[in-house]
């Protein structure tokens, strides 16, 4: 079993690779909802929902999110009724908010709300929401205060400086079931490509997840998401500097030092091998940027096999 701790966009494109390399019966993908909010009453999961409409052949390839084709009538019409629709629910992406809002109502879990949805998209691999609580991603500007999490990011488009980020309700958070058994037991662990402040961040905030990964005897593996300097996607970059992180892979190294075998690293970033060395960590150099399957397949041909180096 391969373990994977997934954000959003960055994730689903890594993912796409990996269920091409490795059988996805045989990987368990634990993914952020720090990211989850409530639109209209519903509940919306956007990294969850990225992943398994990725791995379903359904997300609008451009915008790595939503689904491809999708209209936004239902959207106009709210808007005609005074609500703010800054936040683009498409009309089929509104039928995966309601069903998992009804199947909430009735009393299911998320995790067992998310088997539900990705088995009748027909995944595979398992793909756990890292916790059943709301936990809920906080972040704190220096313009304008505190933010939810998708009001930052959405609405505000990340101009924000921010200079603190906090999980409401991680304290009341367990980690989902199966997660601490499958850290355990894995045969390794891939942090993907994603901001490893507010997208692996909170999923390591979990009481138990960071434990399980000090702990456990499988390999880890992290690509980095910061490429020359900079994020291919998302604010992380500029999150890394106002919080006071290197915006290097050496940054990224840093944050998961405690737990880390093994960094890939993009060929344009191949200075920072010996700095991320001297962490304790190996360091392997190759192309991460991933615009094709094929890059995505490379990139996670590379992660498997870098299982086998240490
Ligand atoms: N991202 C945007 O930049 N603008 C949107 O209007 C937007 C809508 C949206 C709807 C459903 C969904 O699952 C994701 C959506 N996203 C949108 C992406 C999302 O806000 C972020 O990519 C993640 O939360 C960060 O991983």
């Amino acid at each position: 079993m391969i373990v994977v701790l997934a954000g959003g966009v960055g994730a689903a494109r890594f993912l796409e690779g990996l269920v091409r390399v490795v059988p996805p019966k045989d990987i368990f993908v634990v993914v952020n909802t720090g990211d989850d909010e409530e639109f209209f009453g519903l509940r919306v999961c956007p990294d969850f929902d990225i992943i398994t409409y990725t791995l379903a052949g359904l997300v609008d390839p451009e915008k790595g999110w939503g689904i491809k084709g999708d209209t936004f009538n239902c959207l106009d019409m709210l808007s005609r009724y005074g609500y703010e629709t800054w936040f683009l629910l498409g009309d089929r992406d509104l039928a995966t908010h309601i069903h998992r809002t009804h199947l909430l109502k009735k009393g299911y879990t998320i995790f067992e709300i998310a088997e539900d949805i990705r088995k009748r998209l027909g995944i595979e691999c398992q793909i756990a929401p890292m916790t059943n609580e709301f936990v809920k991603t906080k972040v704190i500007t220096k313009e304008a205060g505190e933010l939810d999490f998708q009001v930052y990011f959405v609405k505000r488009r990340t101009q924000d400086t921010v200079i603190e980020v906090k999980f409401q309700n991680i304290e009341k958070a367990k980690p989902a079931p199966g997660i601490l058994d499958a850290i355990e037991s894995a045969d390794g662990i891939i942090i993907s490509p994603s901001n490893p402040i507010v997208s692996i961040g909170p999923i390591l905030a979990i009481r138990g997840i960071r434990d399980a990964l000090q702990s456990t005897e499988a390999k880890i593996v992290a690509i980095s998401p910061i490429v020359g300097g900079k994020t291919i996607k998302g604010p992380a970059d500029r999150m890394l500097q106002s919080l006071g992180y290197d915006v290097s892979p050496v940054g990224v190294a840093e944050l998961y030092k405690d737990f880390l075998d093994v960094m890939i690293i993009d060929t344009i970033d191949a200075e920072y091998k010996k700095k991320i060395e001297a962490l304790g960590i190996k360091a392997i150099i190759t192309n991460t940027i991933m615009k094709s399957i094929e890059d995505k397949v490379n990139l996670a041909k590379a992660a498997v096999e870098a299982f086998k180096l240490i």
